[in-house]
């Protein structure tokens, strides 16, 4: 059985990492400050480099959308910036309507080309603004602004834009922003955590109710959430590793998945956290409980897991790319948490699809070659590894649909262009386009057409 007919595929973005022209045209755009402004500006990029400057998207998107559609892409996912549309963020803050046209050009460019819009209405950039009104997502304060932003977005967009995403990978907000410290606002805390994630799933169950009573019935849309989880495997077969492989993906994945999907916080992180674990109540469950219309999933790589360590934000598992026999799984990149391993992804979307029982839309995978940004651009668009990554991981994908019976829906490359990569700046390239940044000139590199000419050949016609 080949993917099916309606296969959404094509390559994801983020906002915050791809539109940046430079500093007078953020200024000129009328974009607000996000968090990332500040953590770029407080030096904690590995390169020094800027959210203002990254690809120059804003004023590229037309090329862009012509390249994707030249290389076979049938659809886009990209985020909208939530600074762009409300520059200081509240819901009683002013539009910039200059943020409204340029994702109403985009869509109508996506369109126009016959590509489906995938749109996440928070992949990271939250208005700085709310950060220091309220302490940003330690607030409820900040659900309410939030739906309002969501509000926002459906009555702009939502005539055109069918496929919608409340939030990339809450995840990542709590554990890197809120409990290392690694990505913006940079806090370090072991409480923090778990309030964030609970006010993005109250957030996202009531953007999901509104747009399920006020803009389905006319627009006939899908919306849900898109959680990253990678697969894990145990150290070895003792019970206790079995038990930490468990507790590990229950506490990455279920964390999320289950109050969205079986309508409670999974046990593990209600034993370890006691009362710093939020509570729902009734009422909030019966939005939160069913909240998705699928499974968006992000993943990545594979990783070893074993029990042991205090770290309550790995579920108290010890997690790495190593072996007990000292051998290492999947080929290195250029980044420490990311070794390819396809097999693991066959293994995590049985695993998904068997507990959550939901039609699961990839929405990012992808990969960043060890010692690329020091490549010349000839070598880099020869992206080998990146190929053999994407071709691995698509056989694999593949399999779990014709041979396992798992409902895959799409598959979003991460990413289009070399980008922003977060804290790491511009260093890691995960682009199956070449982006020159100082030109910001865009040359396709090999993997582009190993991943179009795979959903070419294997999505029915
Ligand atoms: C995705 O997250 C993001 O959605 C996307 O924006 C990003 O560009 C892409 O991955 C590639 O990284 O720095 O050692 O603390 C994937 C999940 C979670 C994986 C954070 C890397 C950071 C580990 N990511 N994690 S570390």
């Amino acid at each position: 059985m080949p993917l099916r007919k309606d296969f959404l595929y094509g390559f994801a973005t983020a906002a915050a990492q791809i539109e940046g022209g430079g500093k007078e045209s953020e200024e000129e755009s009328g974009r607000g400050p996000s968090i990332w402004d500040k953590f770029c500006e407080d030096g904690r990029t590995l390169d020094g480099s800027h959210v203002n400057r990254t690809c120059n998207h804003y004023g590229m998107f037309k090329e862009d959308v012509a390249m994707m559609k030249s290389l076979g892409a049938n659809s886009y996912r990209f985020s909208i910036s939530w600074p762009r549309l409300i520059p200081r963020g509240g819901r009683d803050d002013p539009v910039n309507e200059k943020g409204i046209k340029f994702y109403n050009d985009l869509i109508d460019e996506l369109l126009a080309q016959g590509l489906t819009p995938f749109a996440t209405i928070y992949h990271w950039d939250l208005p700085l603004a709310l950060q220091e009104k309220y302490d940003g997502w330690n607030s409820p304060e900040v659900v309410k602004d939030y739906v309002r932003y969501a509000k926002l977005c459906f009555d702009s967009f939502g005539d055109r834009v069918k496929n919608w995403l409340t939030f990339n990978e809450p995840y990542v907000t709590s554990i890197l922003g809120h409990g290392y410290g690694e990505f913006a606002p940079a806090h370090k805390s072991n409480t923090e955590p778990w309030i964030t994630a609970h006010h993005q799933i109250l957030a996202h169950a009531y953007t999901v109710d509104l747009y399920r009573k006020q803009y389905k019935p006319k627009y006939h849309g899908q919306i849900g959430i898109t959680l990253n989880g990678d697969w894990s495997e145990p150290w070895d077969e003792t019970p206790e590793n079995i038990q930490a492989q468990e507790d590990r993906l229950l506490g990455f994945i279920g964390w999320f998945a289950d109050p969205i999907y079986l309508g409670s916080y999974p046990k593990v992180l209600k034993t370890m956290l006691g009362n710093r674990l939020p509570d729902f109540t009734e009422e909030e469950i019966r939005l939160v409980k069913g909240s998705s219309d699928f499974y968006g999933m992000n993943t990545y790589t594979t990783t070893i897991t074993q029990a042991g360590g205090d770290d309550e934000l790995a579920t108290k598992t010890i997690n790495g790319h190593q072996r007990k026999d000292g051998t290492w799984i999947g080929t290195e990149s250029s980044l420490k948490w990311l070794r390819s391993v396809p097999w693991g992804v066959r293994k995590l979307l049985n695993w998904i699809y068997k507990r959550y029982q939901m039609p699961i839309y990839m929405t990012e995978n992808g990969f960043a070659i060890k010692g690329e940004s020091d490549m010349s651009k000839e070598e880099a668009l020869h992206d080998k590894d990146r190929v053999d990554y994407y071709q691995g991981y698509l056989e694999n994908i593949l399999q779990a649909v014709e041979e396992d019976g798992v409902d895959v829906r799409s598959y979003f490359g991460w990413s289009f262009l070399d980008n922003f990569e977060w804290a790491s700046g511009l260093g890691p390239r995960f682009g199956c386009v070449y982006t020159d940044y100082n030109t910001f000139e865009r040359t396709p590199k090999d993997s582009a057409k190993t991943l179009m000419q795979f959903f070419e050949e294997h999505v029915s016609k």
